[in-house]
């Protein structure tokens, strides 16, 4: 990770990108002194914090895990109130375009910390463990004199750097007699409920704990409204004897979108768990409308609160099984009861954040402390309140992309101020180290918000047209392919790599997203240009997923082949390994009596997976496929699927090629590889695929070194003298059969002889 800060002189330190470009515009334009003096006004701005104050702003970031904008009146929510979270809309901003840029919890968080996108910050996944050595803005603030704490959920698999205090929940947390993770490492657990415990503990620092000379950043983090939406006693019976509206799309056939859409596993239909999500005791009966999880929540609970919460749930529950065992119920209404019993509860948590936030607003009144600190609400992500028949978020649709963004600061934004300005949660780093006055490195992907904040309502000129969203964790809880995508204003087209398919919608017209328009005439021309905003972004962005790691554990058929390799590794034992795509899995296909020939005897693995890119091949290295793999010699030819699927750009492969290369060489030091140009295809020498390899092959020869790595272009056994491709070798112009197998084995064998074999 590049820790480097801009040179001191380079720029104006405290310049964020959108005011540098503008004041240099202005330097630029000599014509228009003005501009000029006004540029240089905004510098003076920034470096005097001329808030009314001695000191910079403190700043006061709460965040909750899960809270979706439409459960938020300020935002228009049909279904609550939060007249404490609405006081920040009245008194300051509220953001409707503000989105996260991964939708999902860590990575959440690792975008929030860093300012970078998950690809960049390393953290594309739950269950990753967050590099905590790399430049975070608790660090750089605490550089700036800042005191930084955090309280609450975390959720990033290493312990919080860069805060003077913090204590946090266990991976997910708790609602009820939550266990904090101390500073030293000890668990402690506090009776009572999570909401209440974190402000508590938030309240004590800046009360008692802080280094008041100073300005601070507290980062108060719940759990709440996260599943499985454990109320607190004085909530229980909120909303009793109401119903709450369903949304309109809650009966969804997942029709006119793509078909991946029907395979995830976040329906209330078929995803509700009879004890952890409906909250019901007993034995686990109707299978057909129930998995069977049960309530971990409600076993950390002491008898009075055991007593409460059965008072609350059992006469309803007792009811509704009633009915459904008397088969009264359709399977409509089943799933009407279902969105109750969840909206309920998931509206009760938010009624103790609620009150929470309001907490913490009035301590900082009674304190002194409004006028000069600016408070944040926001969320990890969005979620889906049965909009889709879903819970759960991860998907780019309105619903889980979308984050509340409301932010008060006294005296610079202007109370009631709505802004339309596309935002993201990589801005907030930024906008924090500016707000504090300090540099912002160079490689911060997000940019500053305090021109918004400044700018009244306004966009200024040059803010961004377009977020670039990406969401990894496939193969996880709920299923939800892997996709990425970009939105405007208006327009979001979505990318999926699984089927390489593209989703097209007009939120306009179609913002509850029911249709995607990829394929109507009319919305080409948008498509097209939605592709090259796309195409720009991720170059903007540097992602380039020929090297980011990705499983295609979401195809039954990889999975198992995938787990199968890896437990073939795990015995070891091998002189050889063969490493690719299809055109090496067919080793075990078209290859099979040429394999045995050659090979059966000279302990050889076969880690070649059809349809695999670059990216899926770096996955499975460093996921299993090598735990004893330590072989002689290691055969790479791998890449002809980035070109197939996707075109790639050349270079971009070659850096997918040379990550393969880099983990081999740190995986297993001693092998010698033999990378392999990639293999002609297409019929003529001037086929637009054919070409695109030739421009991959050009760049990784490069690779060679005649210690580590040997290239070898063995393309021409396959070309007769015209450098025609005959279907005699490869029928389909792409993979082998048996007298392609046999010739690619006579073409590398002297090699592999002299590299040890
Ligand atoms: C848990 C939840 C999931 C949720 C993930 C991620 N199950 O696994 O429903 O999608 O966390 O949530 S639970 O029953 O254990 O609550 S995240 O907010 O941490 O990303
Ligand atoms: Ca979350």
């Amino acid at each position: 990770m590049d820790q480097s800060f801009a040179p001191p002189d380079s720029k104006t330190p405290g310049l964020t990108e959108a005011r540098r470009s503008s004041f240099l515009d202005a330097m630029q334009i000599p014509r228009f002194p003005l501009l000029i003096l006004a540029g240089l006004a905004l510098v003076w701005a920034r470096q005097e914090p001329c808030h009314g104050a001695q000191q910079p702003p403190n700043i006061v970031f709460i965040f909750s895990d899960d809270h979706a904008v439409q459960a938020i009146s300020a935002y228009g929510s049909r279904i609550n109130q939060t007249p404490g979270i609405d006081r920040l809309a009245r008194e300051g901003a509220l953001f409707v375009n503000s989105f996260c840029a991964n939708s999902i919890c860590g990575p959440s968080r690792a975008c929030i910390l860093t300012g970078k996108h998950s690809h960049i910050n390393g953290f594309r996944r739950n269950g990753e463990r967050f590099d905590g050595s790399q430049v975070t803005f608790p660090k750089l603030l605490q550089k700036a004199g800042y005191q930084t704490a955090l309280v609450g959920k975390w959720h990033l698999g290493t312990n919080p750097t860069g805060f003077h205090y913090w204590e946090i929940l266990p991976g997910q947390g708790n609602y009820y007699n939550p266990d904090l993770i101390q500073m030293d490492g000890t668990r402690k657990r506090y009776t009572g409920y999570c909401t209440d415990i974190i402000s508590d503990r938030a309240i004590k620092w800046l009360d008692e704990d802080r280094d008041k000379s100073k300005p601070f950043v507290l980062m108060c983090q719940h759990k709440a409204p996260h599943r499985n939406w454990s109320p607190a006693p004085r909530h229980l019976d909120l909303f009793d004897g109401k119903e709450v509206p369903e949304p309109s799309s809650l009966f969804d056939d997942y029709s006119g979108r793509s078909a991946l859409l029907k395979e995830n596993e976040m329906t209330l239909k078929g995803h509700f768990h009879w004890g952890h999500d409906a909250k019901l005791h007993g034995d686990r009966q109707h299978p057909e409308h129930f998995q069977s999880l049960g309530n971990r929540e409600y076993q950390r609970m002491n008898d009075d609160q055991k007593a409460a919460w059965d008072r609350q749930y059992e006469k309803e529950n007792q009811a509704f099984l009633k009915q459904l065992n008397a088969g009264e119920l359709s399977d409509r209404e089943v799933l009407q009861w279902k969105y109750q019993r969840y909206i309920k509860d998931y509206l009760r948590t938010i009624a103790a954040l609620d009150e929470n936030v309001a907490r913490i607003l009035d301590y900082l009144d009674q304190n002194n402390l409004t006028e000069n600190t600016i408070v944040i609400y926001s969320s990890d992500q969005g979620f889906y309140l049965g909009e889709h028949g879903w819970y759960d978020k991860r998907w780019m649709f309105e619903e889980s992309l979308k984050m509340p963004f409301l932010v008060r600061w006294p005296g610079v934004i202007r109370p009631g101020t709505r802004s339309t300005a596309m935002i993201q949660n990589i801005d907030y780093a930024p906008t924090f180290l500016d707000v504090a006055g300090a540099p912002i490195p160079e490689d911060i992907q997000g940019r500053s918000l305090v021109p918004l904040f400044e700018n009244d309502s306004r966009v200024p000129t040059g803010w961004r047209d377009a977020i670039y969203y990406a969401y990894y964790e496939n193969d996880a809880v709920h299923e939800v392919p892997i996709h990425d995508g970009v939105r405007t204003q208006r327009y979001k087209a979505m990318f999926f790599p699984r089927g390489r398919q593209w989703q097209l919608f007009d939120l306009v017209r179609d913002p509850e997203e029911m249709k995607s328009v990829h394929e109507d005439d009319a919305y080409r021309p948008i498509l097209l240009g939605l592709q090259q905003r796309y195409r720009d972004l991720r170059k903007f962005y540097q992602v380039n997923s020929a090297t980011i790691p990705m499983t295609r554990g979401d195809e039954a058929w990889w999975k198992k082949r995938n787990q199968a390799t890896n437990q073939k590794a795990r015995q070891g034992g091998y002189d050889l390994a063969f490493i690719g795509d299809s055109i090496t899995q067919g080793w075990e296909g078209g290859g099979k009596a040429v394999w045995e020939k050659h090979y059966a005897t000279r302990n050889a693995i076969n880690l070649g997976f059809s349809g695999d890119r670059t990216e899926h091949v770096i996955w499975r290295l460093t996921r299993g496929n090598l735990r004893n793999v330590k072989p002689k010699v290691a055969v790479v030819m791998i890449g002809t699927n980035n070109t197939g699927h996707l075109l790639q750009e050349p270079a971009e492969v070659a850096d997918g090629v040379r990550t393969i290369l880099d983990i081999l060489r740190h995986q297993t030091p001693d092998t010698k590889i033999l990378l392999l140009g990639i293999f002609p295809r297409g019929a003529t020498p001037l086929d637009e695929k054919r070409l695109n390899n030739v421009a991959i092959n050009q760049l990784i020869r490069r690779f060679h070194d005649g210690e580590k790595v040997h290239y070898l272009d063995i393309g021409h056994a396959f070309l007769d003298s015209e450098s025609i491709l005959p279907t005699s070798v490869m029928p389909d112009l792409l993979h082998l059969n048996e007298e392609g197998y046999e010739r690619w084995a006579r073409a590398i064998e002297p090699k592999l002889v002299e590299l040890g074999l």
